[in-house]
């Protein structure tokens, strides 16, 4: 039971089970593993995708025979557990060249090496078979908002991935972007703070058809929001591209904890989604170990947010069968077919029967709605007891 399969497209990047345990107030508590011994954790583990930044793999300053080799080593890792690279994406935020930003850095060539950095990036996603390409500007943002106008900022942000997406078709590869947003940290601000965000600046480039989005559990609830509500938008502009799965609650810093581990009902409501909706992209999970873990603690928790994940997701199968929510959701979703003339939109037919209807507020204000019991539930199902 819960044993997670392939199907599943359960996927780590290197840096999350290869998380070493440094925090900004301490010391890594973990001997840094390489990638190969990282792919084969994960396939001892049961997982079916790695991820990576350009630098997790090749370090910044290897040069083009160190590359190769590098390169080979992992392609052999994956080849012997089958293990695949469903995402890639460019470390722009660990250099101190990236201090101030990558792409909407007031250096213009701090932006052109972000913007050539990306590319050798993609090259090396795409070689290794990746089919969604991440950006997360973390470093793209103010502590003062003397420093940089936003409107310049975006419109920097913009043209780079103008820029990309233009490499991407010239290149013919089979790759779309996904914008990761993030509220703060490590900048005061960050640019592209929220779902709702991203989706607006896709609008706004010259190939939104091949941009998307990547949200993050524990981004959104950084911002106290909804995750469930803010991929429900994502996947009604067709947009969500790939997710990052973790879990934190509202308000804190980035905790990156293990999917489901600190709000459980809310992690329900987003599986439950996913699932509802048929969402076919991966499940990465975007989270790291407690720092006080050691490596079969580690394993542990990858094997936790994939259970959890499964757990929840035969939640969902059981709260969709139950006769007495089934019963409920049909009395509080009642329509008699009245206003069904209402959704063809506008017109002056429409308008005439709307105009001449006379309500009765008070009666509609009477409507049950035993939410109570449905949320209830909910929770007997989460607790195990229905
Ligand atoms: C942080 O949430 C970011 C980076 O880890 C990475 O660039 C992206 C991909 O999951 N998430
Ligand atoms: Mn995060
Ligand atoms: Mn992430």
């Amino acid at each position: 039971m819960y044993e997670p399969k392939p199907e599943h497209k359960f996927s780590f990047g290197l840096w999350t089970v290869g998380n070493v345990g440094r925090d900004p107030f301490g010391e890594p508590t973990r001997a840094a593993l390489t990638p190969v011994q990282i792919v084969h954790l994960l396939a001892e583990v049961g997982a079916w995708g790695v991820n990576f930044h350009d630098n997790d793999l090749v370090p910044i300053d290897a040069t083009p025979a160190q590359r190769d080799q590098i390169v080979r080593d992992f392609k052999a890792a994956l080849a012997a557990t089958g293990i695949v690279v469903p995402m890639a994406t460019t470390n722009l935020f660990s250099d101190p060249v990236f201090k101030d930003g990558a792409f909407t850095s007031n250096d213009p060539a701090v932006r052109a090496y972000a913007l050539q950095k990306t590319l050798n990036a993609i090259d090396l996603g795409v070689e290794l078979g990746a089919t969604t390409y991440v950006f997360w500007g973390g470093r793209e943002g103010t502590e003062s908002d003397s420093t940089k106008n936003p409107l310049e900022a975006l419109k920097r942000y913009r043209e780079a991935i103008n820029f990309l997406c233009a490499y991407v078709k010239d290149q013919g590869y089979n790759l779309r972007f996904a914008l990761e947003p993030k509220p703060n940290e490590p900048r005061g601000h960050i640019f592209l703070p929220t779902v709702g965000d991203a989706l607006a600046f896709i609008a706004t480039l010259d190939y939104p058809e091949m941009v998307g989005v990547n949200p993050e559990v524990a981004h959104e609830h950084m911002a106290g929001l909804n995750f469930t509500h803010g991929v429900a938008m994502a996947h009604a502009a067709g947009k969500l591209f790939h997710i990052d799965l973790n879990d934190q609650l509202f308000g804190r810093y980035d905790q990156d904890f293990r999917f489901g581990s600190m709000m459980p009902k809310q992690a329900f409501h987003l599986v439950k989604f996913l699932e509802d909706v048929g969402y076919t992209g991966s499940r990465h999970f975007d989270a790291h170990a407690f720092r006080s873990s050691n490596y079969e603690d580690v394993k542990a928790f990858a094997r936790g947010c994939m259970r959890t994940y499964l757990i929840l997701k035969e939640k969902a199968a059981q709260f969709n069968a139950d006769p007495e929510v089934q019963q409920l959701l049909a009395a509080i979703h009642a329509d008699d077919g009245t206003f069904s003339y209402l959704g063809g939109g506008y017109s002056r037919e429409a308008l005439a029967a709307l105009r001449a209807t006379g309500f009765d507020r008070a009666a509609l204000a009477q409507r049950d709605l035993p939410y109570e019991r449905l949320d209830q539930i909910t929770l007997e199902i989460l607790l195990g007891v229905r």
